[in-house]
């Protein structure tokens, strides 16, 4: 059996019982943990995400395979806990004000997670005021955000230029992404980096983490 196109129908499917039997029976028989979460559940959501764009699928099956897709990532959440160690570093993450969505900023949790920091999760729909409060409490040493609608992706400025005006931006590093963020948006809006995925993120992390842990 094919684990990973059996996850992939699961999720077009939103048979949230079938993605969760599935992915332990997959993690039972050894299937690698990140190729069940790349292959199997990040596959199966971009899936339907096509689907959607080609109008093949509506609003309320989306709803259906997201909730599956959840399902799927915290199942298999525990298997991808790192055995790094990065502890000292806090990521603090949230989906800008007016954005719902939340399946990309939850599986980008899950592969920083493997890298051993702390992760603070605001949630969706993140004023930013609550991301300057989050920062001032927590003192993360980087921020992450997401968003999803073209309509919400300049909340991230916004953000930025409230860390500056309160003096929380210097010593934060600002990621952002999120399918309509590209690279010049990002540069322009004064972010420090932009990834397209979470397998590109994981790379770039890798990097700053070495570089945090000698300063
Ligand atoms: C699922 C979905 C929903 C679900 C969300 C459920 C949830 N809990 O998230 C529901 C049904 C609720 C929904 C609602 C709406 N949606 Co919607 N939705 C989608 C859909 C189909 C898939 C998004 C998704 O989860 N993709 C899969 C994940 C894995 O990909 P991702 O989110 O892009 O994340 C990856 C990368 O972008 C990146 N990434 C993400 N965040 C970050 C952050 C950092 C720091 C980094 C480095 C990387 C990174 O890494 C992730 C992993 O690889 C997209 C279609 C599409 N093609 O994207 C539309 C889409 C985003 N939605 C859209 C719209 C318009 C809406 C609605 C306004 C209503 C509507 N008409 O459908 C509402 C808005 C609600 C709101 N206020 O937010 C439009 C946006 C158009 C635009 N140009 O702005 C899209 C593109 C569909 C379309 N073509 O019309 N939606």
């Amino acid at each position: 059996m094919d684990y990973y196109k059996a996850i992939n129908k699961a999720i077009m499917e939103g048979e949230t019982r079938d993605v969760v039997d599935l992915t332990r029976e997959a993690l039972a028989q050894l299937y690698p943990p990140e190729k069940i979460l790349n292959d199997g559940l990040i596959q199966g959501i971009e899936l339907v995400a096509e689907k959607f764009r080609e109008a093949e699928l509506l609003v309320p099956e989306v709803i259906l395979s997201t909730r599956a897709v959840q399902a799927g990532l915290k199942t298999i959440k525990p298997y991808l806990e790192a055995d790094v160690k990065n502890k000292q570093v806090r990521v603090m993450i949230g989906t800008v004000s007016g954005d719902l969505h939340d399946i990309g900023k939850n599986i980008i949790k899950i592969v920083v997670s493997t890298l051993g920091v702390e992760i603070i999760d605001l949630g969706i729909d993140v004023s930013a005021e609550k991301f300057v409060q989050g920062v001032l409490k927590e003192k993360p040493q980087i921020l992450m955000m997401s968003a999803l609608l073209t309509t919400t992706i300049n909340q991230m400025k916004a953000v930025i230029q409230r860390l500056e005006k309160e003096n929380l931006r210097k010593n934060l590093i600002v990621f952002v992404g999120g399918a309509p963020v590209t690279e010049a948006f990002a540069a322009d809006i004064g972010a420090d980096y932009y990834t397209p995925d979470s397998s590109e993120l994981k790379e770039v992390l890798e990097k700053i983490l070495k570089k945090l842990k000698t300063a």
